[in-house]
């Protein structure tokens, strides 16, 4: 685990494992009381002539950017896009024909196929209509629970602040749910759905829902004889649909809908003829991506200790931002989580206290004139960062007429700050509180840097307006970042305490509260609920961003808890691999593939 890494300016040495009486003439290489794993050293200066440098072990990339390049999709062509405008077209038609309950229905399995974007005007017509419609008597609803449950999550889900009184009718007056929901599968389902829906001060609404749902989908559905009912049960009980990716889940809910008894067959070849031809634009907008970050060349420059994670990184601004009118945003985001990655490396496992200080300051400057002290992989790394934000810059004032390299380079001088707290924590052996840690934790996370640069990437015209939102940190922006940063800890926190890191959320919890590793985890999840229910006030009417932005924000919480779902995602390749595949190279069979060869 510990490498011992030369330069041609300093000799080094390897020192013997840490435990053994190491307290270096600095008097910073020492275990620290508590520490499991003391395989791995800090990178501390314990003389002029010695550095020893920590590492991570990260493996190389395992995408090639050949690999990359060499795919090219059949689904680009004339002859697909006039199939889609033709079912699309009977699509419409049909949301106008049926009947309420099948439309709302409609419009619900179109968004989980990933092809609602097309339907956004009929959609927001017909939802308008129907929070016309009832504005005044909702909690007079005679509806099958299904019926309330659904039109509550859409019309939410669509900026639709309407009250919980809808589901009145479900609960007797001590609060209990109505004994003959008891064989409402279906309907029980769906207020689990829902209950994702709610918001901040409807806290305890949301727990009763979700316990009381929760419980009776475990102990009913699961195994029920409804084959498709129990699968969606089981994925949704995993991680319900409204915290997860929108883009994976349609790859998913593909394969699903299409074993549904009732499905439509047009809808479903709609949705697998669109998801193969949005696969072709990210197709290229990753190649895009492959080739900027291959042209800055950090991944070979610094592979000694960083992760080269092009492609995760590429997928995490896939899933942010997937309509086909975004590859500008999908392939530059790329490159700035890459670059992130990069710099959060520099910071927790290569860089020593002092040399990062440095780099935090060259940040805070911004004077390419004044980076003679930085050592040199710190130069390549800075110049690297230096001259693509100032390339979006450039970009941005071209199309744009706006100066954004004040507020994308305040963005990453926090982003430094952050770092180099976390780092003299790390080096001081300090547990903080889990206030004082979060407090410093959604920054460091790197969200608001991943999110105003999203906002400057797909904002078309871009006001300069709601900038200034982006220097206060506004809610939207902060409740995504700590469900980034408390999904990351969730999935990564065990590697980084082993390797030696800053205590993260749930050990900063142990260490104040004396909980169990296991309690701790599950106070961590319950944060990130309210952390969703947050954003779900926030987001209701919210006056300063556009919906598009709203909906990235949001995106990338729901990134985050799928890429860490099983563990590091980001991190250790294999745990996405088949992800990246099915979202970028493999595409869905079609049983009449050739049928549009004309
Ligand atoms: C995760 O690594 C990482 F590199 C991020 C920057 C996560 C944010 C996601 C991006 C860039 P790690 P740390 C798309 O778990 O040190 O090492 O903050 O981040 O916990
Ligand atoms: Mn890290
Ligand atoms: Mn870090
Ligand atoms: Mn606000
Ligand atoms: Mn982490």
């Amino acid at each position: 685990y510990c490498q011992v890494t030369s330069s041609p300016s300093l000799t080094f040495k390897r020192l013997p494992p840490l435990n053994s009486s190491l307290v270096g003439s600095s008097g910073n290489i020492v275990g620290r009381a508590g520490r499991s794993v003391l395989k791995y050293i800090a990178a501390t200066k314990t003389s002029d002539e010695t550095i020893v440098r920590r590492s991570a072990n990260y493996q190389p990339s395992i995408w090639p950017h050949d690999f990359a390049q060499s795919l090219a999709s059949n689904y680009v062509g004339e002859q697909f896009a006039k199939r889609v405008e033709k079912l699309k077209e009977e699509v419409r038609l049909m949301l106008n024909s049926v009947d309420p309950l099948h439309r709302l229905e409609l419009i619900d399995d179109l968004e989980r196929l990933g092809v609602s974007y097309h339907f956004q005007e009929e959609i927001k017509r017909i939802l308008n209509k129907i929070h016309n419609n009832n504005s005044s008597n909702y909690n007079k609803r005679k509806e099958s629970l299904h019926v309330v449950a659904l039109e509550f999550r859409l019309l939410r889900q669509h900026g639709y602040d309407i009250p919980t009184e809808i589901f009145e009718n479900f609960r007797d007056e001590k609060g209990n749910f109505r004994p003959c929901l008891k064989d409402d599968c279906k309907g029980i389902l769906s207020m689990y759905e829902a209950a994702f829906l709610l918001k901040e001060g409807e806290n305890s609404i949301f727990d009763d829902f979700r316990n009381f749902t929760t419980s009776y989908l475990n102990e009913n559905v699961k195994e029920n004889k409804d084959q498709y009912l129990s699968t969606v049960v089981s994925h949704e009980l995993e991680l319900p649909r409204y915290w997860r990716m929108p883009r994976l889940e349609a790859r998913w809910f593909i394969d699903v809908y299409e074993t549904r008894p009732d499905m439509n067959s047009i809808v479903l070849e709609l949705a697998k003829l669109d998801f193969n031809m949005v696969q072709a634009t990210h197709q290229e907008d990753m190649k895009s991506a492959s080739r900027k970050w291959k042209k800055m060349g950090l991944g070979d420059q610094l592979s000694s200790f960083a992760r080269d994670s092009w492609m995760v990184s590429f997928f995490w601004a896939a899933g942010m931002t997937s309509e086909p009118q975004y590859g500008y945003c999908r392939s530059m985001s790329g490159v700035v989580n890459a670059l992130i990655t990069t710099m959060d490396d520099v910071y927790d496992v290569y860089g020593t206290v002092d040399e990062l200080e440095l780099l935090t300051k060259a940040v805070e400057r911004w004077d390419v004139n004044k980076i003679d002290q930085l050592p040199h992989y710190m130069k390549i790394f800075f110049l690297a960062l230096y001259n693509f934000v100032n390339e979006l810059g450039f970009d941005a004032v071209k199309e744009h007429a706006v100066d954004i390299i004040p507020y994308l380079k305040k963005s990453w001088t926090d982003l430094c700050k952050a770092y180099l707290l976390e780092a003299k924590w790390y080096k001081d052996g300090y547990t903080p509180t889990l206030k004082e840690y979060m407090d410093n934790a959604w920054i460091s996370i790197a969200a608001p840097v991943i999110l105003i640069n999203a906002y400057v990437l797909s904002t078309n015209p871009l006001p300069k307006e709601p900038m200034k939102y982006f220097e206060e940190y506004s809610d939207i922006i902060h409740w995504s970042a700590i469900i980034l940063r408390l999904a990351d800890d969730m999935g990564t926190s065990s590697h980084e305490i082993a390797r030696g890191d800053v205590p993260k959320s749930i050990h900063c919890y142990m260490h104040e509260t004396e909980a169990s590793e296991e309690e701790a985890r599950e106070h961590i999840q319950e944060m990130i609920a309210v952390a969703w229910m947050k954003m779900n006030k926030d987001r209701l009417g919210n006056p300063h961003f556009p919906e598009t932005f709203v909906t990235t924000a949001m995106n990338l919480g729901r990134v985050a808890q799928c890429v860490y779902q099983y563990g590091d995602g980001h991190g250790i390749q294999d745990t996405s691999k088949d992800r990246i595949m099915s979202l970028f190279v493999d595409p869905i069979p079609l049983s009449n593939g050739d049928g549009y060869k004309k």
